[in-house]
């Protein structure tokens, strides 16, 4: 039976650069010889990607309820988890995804208030005791990010989702439970300063992945 592949999850608030680093760090993981899924929730499958639809859009009259939000994400994993990430671990692959359950801690419990024991409750359902080996936490200000997405916004002609359209003490309350789980996990996570420029974030993401990864292969 192949060695089973490791999890390493990207996190932070919205526009910290997760995309942009998570083929950064697919790309090193691949160039150690490693084969590597890149994936993001919510999605990572059709299915999946068709409830990430339902919770960004903006076109609906009803407002989503907070529980209806946090058991759609949940949905979503257990499909992304059963077709995606448990197969390619399983056969020995490195799987590399933009956001999962530190996620819903933030969002749905620092942000929407939901109490973190009921996400907990969740979160052993869906994953069985599955978690990441490594998160790798992109933290700024979210009055910096936001600045960033207007940029982007401003030449790519996007819009604001479900999410981006909440205001500013959503993002810091986001922030903050984020920042505390990472002070309750410091073997799991690495809280790295992404409001530097991305050259000086990406020598410090190489240099995380240089310590944590070799102990393992
Ligand atoms: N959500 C939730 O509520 N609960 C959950 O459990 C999960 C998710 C899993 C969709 O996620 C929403 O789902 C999300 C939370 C919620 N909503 N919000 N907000 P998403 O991951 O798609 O959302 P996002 O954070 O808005 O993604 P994003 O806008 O694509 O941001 P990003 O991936 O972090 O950033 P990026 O696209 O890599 O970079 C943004 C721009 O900055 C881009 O132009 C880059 O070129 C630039 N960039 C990146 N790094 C730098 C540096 N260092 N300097 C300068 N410029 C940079």
């Amino acid at each position: 039976m192949p060695q089973r592949g490791r999890f390493i999850t990207l996190e932070g608030g919205e526009g910290v650069g997760k995309s942009t680093n998570v083929a950064f760090v697919a790309g090193w993981l691949e160039a150690q010889g490693l084969e590597v899924v890149r994936t993001r929730e919510p999605g990572g499958t059709p299915l999946a990607e068709s409830i990430r639809a339902l919770l960004l859009a903006t076109t609906f009259d009803e407002p989503l309820d907070t529980d209806a939000e946090l058991l759609l994400m949940f949905a979503a994993r257990a499909q992304h988890l059963a077709e995606k990430i448990e197969p390619a671990l399983s056969r020995g692959a490195w799987v590399v995804c933009d956001r999962f359950t530190d996620a819903t801690f933030a969002y749905q419990g620092g942000g929407r208030g939901i109490d973190p024991a009921r996400i907990a409750t969740l979160e052993r359902f869906v994953q069985k005791g599955l978690a990441p080996d490594l998160t790798l936490l992109l933290d700024m200000p979210p009055e910096a990010s936001a600045e960033r997405l207007a940029g982007r916004m401003r030449t790519q002609n996007t819009h604001l989702d479900r999410f981006e359209r909440e205001q500013a003490a959503f993002f810091s309350a986001v922030r903050g439970a984020y920042l505390e789980r990472a002070k309750a996990e410091p073997e799991r996570f690495a809280v790295i300063d992404a409001a530097r420029p991305l050259d000086q974030v990406q020598q410090v993401l190489e240099q995380v992945l240089s310590e944590r990864v070799a102990p393992w292969r």
